[in-house]
């Protein structure tokens, strides 16, 4: 099938990619002198934004240096830059194009709060929602003290033009944790491919796959001005996402959510309730997720663990959900199953539509011995990246991991019809409700007991959020920073 030709060096790097971030740097501003901004970044800040060619052309170096045992030749840094709809309003005249109803709403409305059971913004970091955001830098690079002198060089070349509301630097765990969020679990092991970008590791046999069990998604569903997923074919190309301006191409929707995870209390949640069950702890953390600690997933390792299938990539994201179909292996409501249901609604052209490309870091330091209530604030800075906020992230969360009827038709083994509960990670019930799961002890491969996980309070709880338009580099250097 022909494959779509991607404009590499005008898209932000870390929509399709993600810069590479051993440390990441959060810039919330306001912008304060607009035509002084305007000229700084247009004069001093486009020519270093990362785009997608470069990012990936590091990825291409750190890979072959790790392949070959040699010193990675770096230090790479990204810079990569958003605005929310205040952003926007300040950067155009009156009268400018609605970029999306979602985007427009913003993350702070009460609507939005109030479709994906969000905590008040009351309950938010006061620094974050003193004044309105009007937008982001990410900065990454290889140590907290080189992004930290990245982002000092970077306000300098702003000259006064904006003022810091909020910033705080994301970092990958340390030592064996690396790669791994702060419940313990590796993250970043299932993406969608992009076609034009990924390539197919078995293209004769596997042609619409990039790794196996990698589905090979159309880039209009992370940027625009490319062919979407057609809603009725997984394969087949669909029209592009509409764009309300010809400036819009090349860029995306970002969602970003500061979510504050409890790890003590996860971990005594489960080590409590797995006592209660007569199961091993891992187990039923394991059934939470959907994957061991390590990534193998429980579609392949439903009862102990497999390190060697999570530690490989062509077998860790290579399984569905139509081969089991009482969540003998893996619960509906275990974070992945709800998050990306694969096969399991029977309808995957539909499901290929709600996709995201997640590119978040961890944030916040290691649990300290004895923190057996949490003591500090640490977690995941969530960030992910689509064409619609509303039917990609925010289908996710509302119409799958909130909704306690998700998967919908599920039927118990003599008959009879589940409810799968809460994905017991991200759900939110409304009004700080209990949340429940369906099935945390495994009848795999037979059995019949019937088990509920009650769980009273949220182990990730949402203190920070906004929605960010990241511009191509094109539309930064002209649209954007032009003087009126
Ligand atoms: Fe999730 N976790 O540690 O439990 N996530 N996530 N996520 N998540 C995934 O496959 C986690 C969050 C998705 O393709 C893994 O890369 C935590 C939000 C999607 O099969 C793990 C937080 C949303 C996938 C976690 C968090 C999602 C996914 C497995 C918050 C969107 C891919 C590793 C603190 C609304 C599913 C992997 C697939 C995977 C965890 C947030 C969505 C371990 C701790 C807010 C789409």
């Amino acid at each position: 099938m022909h494959q779509p030709m991607l404009d590499l060096a005008d898209i932000q790097g870390d929509i399709l990619v993600g810069l590479q971030k051993y440390y990441e740097s959060f810039i919330f501003f306001n912008v304060i002198d607009l035509n002084y901004f305007k000229r700084l970044t247009a004069q001093r800040v486009c020519e270093r934004i990362t785009s997608v060619g470069q990012a990936s052309h590091w990825d291409l170096v750190i890979q072959h240096g790790k392949r070959s045992n040699l010193p990675t030749l770096g230090p790479f840094y990204g810079l990569n830059l958003g605005f929310t709809r205040h952003g926007i309003d300040q950067l155009m005249t009156a009268g400018r194009p609605q970029l999306g109803s979602a985007f427009e709403r913003g993350a702070d409305h009460q609507d939005t709060i109030r479709i994906l059971n969000d905590p008040p913004i009351s309950r938010w970091l006061a620094a974050f929602i003193a004044d309105p955001i009007d937008g982001v830098f990410l900065i990454t690079g290889p140590d907290r003290a080189s992004v930290m002198s990245q982002s000092g060089d970077l306000l300098r070349r702003l000259g006064g033009s904006i003022r810091v509301l909020y910033s705080e630097i994301g970092q990958v765990r340390p030592g064996r944790e690396r790669g791994h969020e702060h419940f313990g679990f590796l993250d970043g092991v299932s993406q969608p491919g992009i076609r034009g970008l990924t390539r197919p590791s078995k293209p004769i046999y596997r042609p619409d796959e990039g790794l196996p069990g990698q589905d090979l998604l159309w880039p209009g569903e992370f940027v625009f001005g490319y062919p979407g997923q057609d809603p009725n074919d997984p394969v087949k190309p669909g029209k592009a996402p509409d764009m309300a301006a010809p400036w819009m191409k090349n860029g995306s929707f970002m969602v970003f959510r500061r979510l504050e995870q409890k790890v003590p209390e996860f971990r005594k949640f489960v080590a409590e309730h797995a006592a209660r069950l007569g199961m091993d702890r891992e187990l039923l953390a394991a059934r939470m997720v959907g994957r061991w600690k390590g990534g193998a997933p429980l579609e392949r390792a439903p009862l102990r663990d497999d390190p060697a299938i999570g530690a490989d990539p062509n077998r860790n994201n290579d399984f569905a959900y139509a081969d089991d179909p009482f969540q003998r292996k893996c619960p509906y409501a275990a974070h992945i199953r709800k998050a990306y249901p694969r096969d399991d609604t029977g309808n995957e052209a539909e499901v290929l539509r709600h996709r995201i490309i997640r590119a978040g870091i961890p944030f916040g330091p290691e649990v300290e011995p004895g923190e057996t209530t949490t003591r500090h604030s640490r977690g995941l800075m969530f960030v992910c990246y689509q064409t619609s906020i509303e039917r990609q992230f925010e289908y996710i969360q509302r119409r799958y991991a909130d909704n306690p009827d998700f998967a919908t038709g599920k039927m118990r083994p003599g008959g009879g019809a589940v409810t799968p509960g809460y994905d017991p990670v991200i759900g939110q019930a409304p009004g700080d409700e209990a949340r429940y799961m369906d099935e945390p002890y495994p009848n795999y491969p037979a059995g019949t007991r019937r088990t509920t996980l009650d769980i009273p309070s949220e182990f990730v709880v949402l203190t920070a959020a906004a929605y960010f338009f990241m511009p191509s580099i094109t539309a930064l250097r002209t649209v954007l920073t032009r003087s009126f």
